[in-house]
């Protein structure tokens, strides 16, 4: 691995000797590598140029989110070691190196915290809603306009849908025939796919700078306290719906199955979850949300498990070429899960219309 590497790990000032990179975390996009000196550990990863078309702007909206990020948790009195990324520039002064073996950034390993992949209780999902709520407050100021379109319509449902009948169109790895159903489900919902981002051309839904790729798995907690410390995987910080940020967390945490579990009837949308998030999320967002937002935050949660589910199924049918897969189903399997939490959330719409009016 090193030796393959040698020009990567030469380019950064590392601190004291380095002695081995081994694969880490269980993220679907970067490649991601724990790399240790003698004296520190990194996280090296390769950017899935791909999927970000822009390194560079990338990671000038990176450095330029967490420097600012340093400050205002210094100014709360905070640790901005510990409770945002330290990225680290190349030895010629380069936010990260670009080179045959492809684009490379990295940032200090926060050996003290851990990210969870599954709440072990309420508590861990509550502190994660803290933690992005709180992220979203501290970047409320930032200039907006300063920041790269990393993925441009991340979020535009009705894009992904458009998305998804394209990859219908061309069957490209010829499994069509095998998702009927599936593809039924989510012509059904096109109408109702619409919701979100006709309200934002209405001007009922704000637009925030938001972090916009919000799993349990993308904060790091402290495991001794719990505590939700440092947001993580800054690559989608762009403006967005807080709505957004809310949604896919939910989607991901209040699941009580994993993303990719096969048998289904272990996969249920759990309102105990979801109660523990919206009071994380809504005290570390301090207030800030308009009445219409509050509202919407179900619609949200439906809205982002309905379009990761769909944005699965054109992956599968497109032949795996977005997201990591494991084995030829692995797209397949995780659109199951959407799909199944997306009824769960059709029928218990009321309910978590009730959770969040108690908040
Ligand atoms: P991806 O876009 O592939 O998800 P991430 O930046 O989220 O890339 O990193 C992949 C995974 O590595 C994360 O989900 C997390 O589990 C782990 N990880 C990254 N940085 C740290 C860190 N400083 N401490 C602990 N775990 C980390
Ligand atoms: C990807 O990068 P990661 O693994 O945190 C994806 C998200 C999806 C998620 C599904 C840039 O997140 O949008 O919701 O997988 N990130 C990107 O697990 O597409
Ligand atoms: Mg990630």
């Amino acid at each position: 691995m090193l030796e393959k590497l040698r020009n990567v790990v030469a380019a950064f000032e590392f601190d004291g000797n380095v002695q081995e990179a081994k694969p880490f975390g269980s993220g679907h996009i970067n490649d991601t590598l724990l790399l240790s000196t003698d004296k520190s550990q990194y996280i090296l990863q390769k950017m899935n140029t791909a999927v970000f078309k822009d390194p560079q702007g990338l990671m000038e909206n990176v450095f330029g989110v967490t420097e600012y990020l340093r400050k205002e948790i210094a100014a709360q009195g905070g640790d901005p070691a510990l409770e945002t990324l330290t990225f680290i520039k190349t030895k010629d002064g380069r936010l990260f190196y670009d080179g045959p073996e492809g684009a490379w950034r990295s940032y200090r390993f926060q050996n003290t915290l851990m990210a969870l992949n599954a709440c072990r209780s309420p508590k861990d999902f509550y502190e994660s809603g803290k933690a992005f709520g709180r992220f979203q407050a501290l970047l409320g100021d930032y200039p907006a306009e300063t920041l790269h379109e990393t993925i441009p319509h991340f979020h535009n449902t009705p894009d992904r849908m458009r998305q998804l009948k394209e990859a219908i169109e061309k069957n490209a790895a010829g499994r069509l025939d095998s998702v009927r159903e599936e593809v039924e489900f989510a012509l059904a919902r096109e109408e109702s796919a619409k919701i979100v981002m006709d309200l934002a051309a209405e001007g009922v839904l704000p637009l925030r700078v938001t972090h916009n790729d919000t799993k349990l798995n993308n904060v790091l907690l402290d495991p001794e306290t719990g505590a939700g410390t440092c947001v993580i995987d800054l690559d989608t910080v762009m403006p967005g719906m807080a709505i957004f940020d809310f949604g896919d967390s939910i989607r991901f945490g209040a699941s009580t199955a994993a993303e990719d579990e096969k048998d289904l009837s272990k996969v249920t949308m759990d309102l105990e979850l979801f109660d523990a998030y919206t009071k994380g999320f809504l005290e570390g967002c301090n207030n800030v949300l308009t009445p219409a937002e509050r509202d919407l935050l179900p619609t949200g949660a439906w809205m982002m498990t309905f379009e990761c589910g769909i944005r699965f199924l054109a992956d599968y049918l497109n032949g795996d070429t977005y997201f990591k897969t494991a084995y030829p189903q692995h797209n397949l399997v995780r659109c199951h899960t959407q799909f199944k939490l997306v009824k769960e959330m059709e029928e218990k719409q009321d309910q978590m219309q009730a959770i969040v009016a108690k908040y």
